[in-house]
Formats: structure tokens, C-alpha cells, sequence
């Protein structure tokens, strides 16, 4: 069959899981089961030629769609000890180390806590649905606890979340973005299950305080991130370098705190409030480097679960974590001669308490790597040499101001589809996705504009051809700010932020002005006179070359929206 029969065939048959599983012999030391392997040899990767990846598609989202834009309380608020915040690890961190560029920290960054009107203002005029932003716990309990309220820090998030409100933006709050208290730190942190109860804690009173306005939580950040680079790499705070256990350990006190803050929204608030609650996990999309050699598929699967199926698995499934994670640690820790796998095993009771504790699948998505089979080292034990596969970077793609963060728009869609069929068709939010520029880049951001044309089309197939139940997508992030060990090197924003300005004066980039289309059109609505000449509108002929359609032009910006460069310039 050619790409065209094999993506007629599938139209046809709406998306089948049809599988090359056949043509695959199965050995017996295999690790993977059949039905894992069909996942990944799916109908996307049998479309892949360069041709296939690169087409266009018009349409629009679902109606009530949730356009959003994200950031998070360290990267954006300044303000690191006024009015009783208490430190957390971060400032901590950036205070003493010299790994940032420029020694950069997050002690004034945009100024947020104290320009609070200036991020309602940036958020209005971009008509976004909904503002993902991120409670800063330290500055709640200054010093993690309760009996440490810090009522200041309470209002400024009370009056962030009314002025939402008072603009129709739904507020999707994240409690827990990487900021620890660094009082929390003296207990070890995340390496010790005593977090599980003071989360709880934290989480239960965010809900009472904020919850009769707040109906989107999330309860963590990036999970993955946190144990890996916090605990195993040990290149971000708490910098705790011990890749063969940390990041196992803290993982499973992340992922039992998040299902203990689940049951409590869901047995004191959910009635009364009504709101839904999830976790944002990272995934990167991982490609096989040949999809016609088993081996190549099955690591590429493996990359999936070790980063996104890590947490997803026993949160969405059946409370405990892949097979592929069970395996490959439990086998490495056996040639390593240790007594146990370095990943714990969770009781049939916290599996049972851990399952389905998310009302909705929210997925961070940057980037796709190439990922093909090694035979890891045996030591020092690693959760890197536990994965047995290597990753390269997307050879046909874009580069971004982030070396190893490509642009590989098709990667998304190959998730989305994954995702679906892994997780039984749950509903997905995207709560980050976005594009590292160069600091300077002021308004002139052609990079990101191309970014978010291909990547939210990307979201608009798997939404509207592959039949994935997409609900809403965040845009990362609402102006430049602190990019943690990037420093303010590179910027996310689709607003420029003057970092040399005491007032951190704010312009919307050429981004803001596409994104705020988007939002208008509800996606990418057949133009005028493409209309005409279709009698019969089809999936076909909705598709189109990206390149033909990539800018819009700069005449199409609203005034209103234009009049904001000059929004807070010095006075
Ligand atoms: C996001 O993570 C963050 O969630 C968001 O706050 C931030 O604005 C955005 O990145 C852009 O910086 O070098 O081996 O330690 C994106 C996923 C995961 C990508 C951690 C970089 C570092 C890996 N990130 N990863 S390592």
C-alpha cells in the first residue's frame, strides 16, 4: 500500500489501531508485549514521509475550546522575600551557585508580584479562555506549614484570581512548580514520604482558600523534571546527585502526594466546588530511528514509558508503574547484585489509591527526539543507563535557541495519538508548549510564530482526523522571564520583557499578535477564497503545504492590542 491507501484506510476506519504486529516475530526474552509494540508502529509512523508530516490542515477547534498561556510563580513574581515570603530552594540555589548565565536569579524577575495589572492587561488584550499561573508555596507557608500563614501572600493570589475571573479568564492553577520551601529542605525534601502529608496539607488549604473561584488544578509541575533533575542529575535544586535511587524514590513520594491531594479535593471540595484536578507531565515525543527494526520500536516505546509512563501508568491505568519501568530496573538491580530493584513496589492499597486520581490527562510537550537501542553501562547505577536507548535530535527539523529542543511539529500529534490509545481516549489539556527565542527578540518573533502555526495544527489533526479529545492547549509562556538554568538568556514569551527596565516594561512580540488570531478564529478556518472552489469540503482538500500559509499580516493586529507596546514604558 502507499501512504495514500494506508491514510484512506484509516480514515475510513476512523482511526483503527491497526499494527504491523504481524509482521513482527516476538522472542521470548522480549520485554514488551504485542499490544505495547502496536502502539508505536501506529498509523502516524506508517504516514511518515516528509511530504505526509508537512501538510497543512485547515479547521477549527471545538466549540468552548480552552486557548490558554502559561508561567509559573519563581520564573515570573520577583518580590522572593517581600511581605514575609520565605525562601524557597530555588532562591536558595540561584542566590549561591554559578551555574546560571550571568549568575541570573529569580529575586526580581518581571516583577509580577508587584505589576500585577500588567499581566491582567497582557492577558485581557490576548483574549485568552483561560491563564495557567503558579502558586508560590513559600510564600503561603514561608515555611511550608500551616502554622506559618502568610496572609499577604494569600491576597496577592486573591486578587490575581478575581481579576481574572472579573475578565471571564478561567484561572488554571498550579500548586506545585518546582519552588520548595527551603524549609521543607531540613526534611529532605521529596526524598522523604513525610512530603506526602505536608502537601496534603498545603494543597487542602489552597483548595478552601481558593477553590470557590478555581475550578482547574494541577498538583505538580513536571514530576519527571523534579526527580531527575532535582534528585538524579541533580542539576537543579535540591542538586542531589544520586542517579540510581533518587530519582526512583522521590518519584514515588510525588506520586503518592499528588493522589493523597486528589482524594482530599475529591472527599472535601469536589461537591461543593465543582472543579476538576490533574498533573502536568512532560513528554517528549520519542521517534524510532527505524520503524522496520523491532528493536528500534521497542526502545522508542520504552522511551515513552520512562518518561511520561513513569507517572501516567499508575495514575491512568492501574496504579502501578509500566512493565517496561519494572523490568529494566528490576533486571539491571538483579546484574548489580542488589537485593531489590532500586524502583520500590508500591501495596495493593496505594495502588488502588493511586489509580484514576486525575480528572484529566494535562501534557507539557516541547520537542521529539530519535531514539534507537544501546546496551547501557551496568554502573553506577543510573536511571539513564536503566533505559537501554540513546536519543539524537530530529535531523530535518528547525533548531531553537535551546540546542537540543527542535522543532518537530508531527512529534506532537504521534503523542496525542499515543497517548489516546495508552490511556483510553482520556480528554487532554496541552498545558505547556513553546519556543525558546533569543533574549533580544523583541516584537520580530517569526521563529515562534512558525512554532505555534505548525505545532497547533499538529493538535488540530490528532483533534479533528485522528479523533483525539483534545480540550485545550496552553501556549508557553505569556512573556519572557526566568528560564531556570537558561537564566533570562532565552525567552518563551510571546511578550518581550525589558529585563534592563526597573519597570520591566512589557511589548507583545509578533507571537502575541498570531496567537491572539488563533484564539479569535478559533483555530485555522478555511480561508474566503479557498471556500469557493470546494464544492464539497473533504479532509483532503483541507490539507495543504505549511508552507504556503505561514504569516499573517501585521495590518490584521487590533489597535487596541497594538497600543500596549507603550504600556508601562518609563515614565
Ligand atoms: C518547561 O520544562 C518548564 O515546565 C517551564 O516552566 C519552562 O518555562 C519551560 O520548560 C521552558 O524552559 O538538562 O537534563 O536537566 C520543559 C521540559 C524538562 C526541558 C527539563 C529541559 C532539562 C533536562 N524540560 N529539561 S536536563
Amino acid at each position: 500500500m502507499s501512504n495514500k491507501e494506508i491514510l484512506w484506510y484509516l480514515l475510513k476506519k476512523k482511526h483503527i489501531n491497526i499494527t504491523l504486529v504481524n509482521t513482527v516475530k516476538i522472542d521470548n526474552t522480549a520485554l514488551i508485549k504485542v499490544e505495547e509494540l502496536s502502539k508505536n508502529v501506529g498509523p502516524q509512523s506508517m504516514l511518515s514521509s516528509n511530504f505526509d508530516r508537512k501538510m497543512y490542515h485547515y479547521g477549527t477547534f471545538p466549540e468552548g475550546f480552552s486557548w490558554g498561556i502559561s508561567s509559573s510563580a519563581y520564573q515570573i513574581e520577583g518580590g522572593w522575600n517581600a511581605d514575609g515570603k520565605g525562601p524557597s530552594i530555588w532562591d536558595t540555589f540561584t542566590q549561591t551557585t554559578n551555574t546560571i548565565p550571568d549568575n541570573a536569579n529569580g529575586n526580581v524577575a518581571c516583577d509580577s508580584y508587584n505589576r500585577l495589572n500588567e499581566d491582567l492587561y497582557m492577558l485581557r488584550a490576548l483574549r485568552v479562555k483561560s491563564y495557567r499561573f503558579s502558586l508560590s508555596w513559600s510564600r503561603i507557608f514561608p515555611d511550608g506549614t500551616r502554622k506559618s500563614l502568610n496572609q499577604k501572600g494569600v491576597d496577592y493570589y486573591n486578587r490575581l484570581i478575581d481579576g481574572l475571573i472579573a475578565h471571564n479568564i478561567e484561572p488554571m492553577v498550579t500548586l506545585y512548580h518546582w519552588d520548595l520551601p527551603e524549609a521543607l529542605q531540613k526534611v529532605n525534601g521529596w526524598e522523604s514520604a513525610e512530603m506526602i502529608d505536608i502537601f496534603n496539607d498545603y494543597c487542602d488549604f489552597c483548595f478552601a482558600t481558593f477553590g470557590d473561584r478555581v475550578k482547574f488544578w494541577i498538583t505538580i509541575n513536571q514530576p519527571q523534571t523534579i526527580a531527575w533533575s532535582g534528585y538524579g542529575l541533580g542539576n537543579m535544586p535540591p542538586n542531589v546527585k544520586d542517579p540510581g535511587y533518587g530519582p526512583y524514590i522521590v518519584a514515588h513520594n510525588l506520586i503518592k502526594a499528588h493522589a493523597k491531594a486528589y482524594h482530599t479535593y475529591d472527599d472535601k471540595y469536589r461537591q461543593s466546588q465543582g472543579g476538576l484536578i490533574s498533573i502536568a507531565l512532560n513528554a517528549d515525543w520519542a521517534e524510532p530511528k527505524d520503524v522496520s527494526v523491532r528493536r528500534e520500536v521497542v526502545a522508542a516505546d520504552r522511551a515513552m514509558q520512562f518518561q511520561l509512563g513513569w507517572f501516567a501508568h499508575p495514575i491512568f491505568k492501574n496504579g502501578d508503574y509500566p512493565d517496561a519501568l519494572k523490568w529494566q530496573v528490576g533486571n539491571k538491580s538483579e546484574i548489580q547484585g542488589l537485593p531489590q530493584s532500586r524502583l520500590p513496589s508500591f501495596t495493593e492499597e496505594e495502588k488502588n489509591f493511586i489509580k484514576g486520581t486525575a480528572d484529566v490527562f494535562c501534557v507539557n510537550h516541547y520537542t521529539t527526539k530519535i531514539v534507537s537501542h544501546v546496551t547501557a553501562r551496568l554502573s553506577p547505577a543510573s536511571y539513564e543507563y536503566d533505559w537501554d536507548f540513546k536519543e539524537e535530535e530530529e535531523n530535518d527539523s528547525p533548531t531553537t535557541a535551546i540546542p537540543n529542543q527542535k522543532v518537530v511539529a508531527w512529534g506532537l500529534r504521534r503523542l496525542l495519538n499515543w497517548i489516546k490509545e495508552e490511556y483510553g481516549d482520556p480528554e487532554i489539556y496541552i498545558t505547556e508548549n513553546g519556543v525558546a527565542t533569543e533574549a533580544q527578540t523583541t516584537w520580530d518573533d517569526s521563529a515562534r510564530v512558525f512554532f505555534y502555526k505548525a505545532y497547533i495544527d499538529e493538535a488540530l489533526k490528532a483533534y479533528k482526523v485522528d479523533g483525539v479529545t483534545v480540550k485545550g492547549y496552553t501556549a508557553t509562556s505569556l512573556m519572557d522571564s526566568f528560564e531556570w538554568l537558561n537564566g533570562y538568556n532565552v525567552g518563551f514569551g510571546l511578550h518581550h520583557v525589558d529585563f534592563s527596565n526597573p519597570n520591566r516594561s512589557r511589548t507583545p512580540k509578533y507571537s502575541a499578535h498570531f496567537y491572539y488570531n488563533i484564539i479569535k478564529d478559533n483555530g485555522f478556518p478555511l480561508p474566503d477564497d479557498e471556500k469557493q472552489s470546494l464544492t464539497k469540503p473533504s479532509t483532503t482538500k483541507n490539507i495543504k503545504r505549511l508552507q504556503m500559509c505561514l504569516f499573517v499580516s501585521r495590518d490584521q493586529f487590533p489597535t487596541r492590542y497594538s497600543a500596549l507596546r507603550y504600556w508601562s514604558q518609563p515614565a
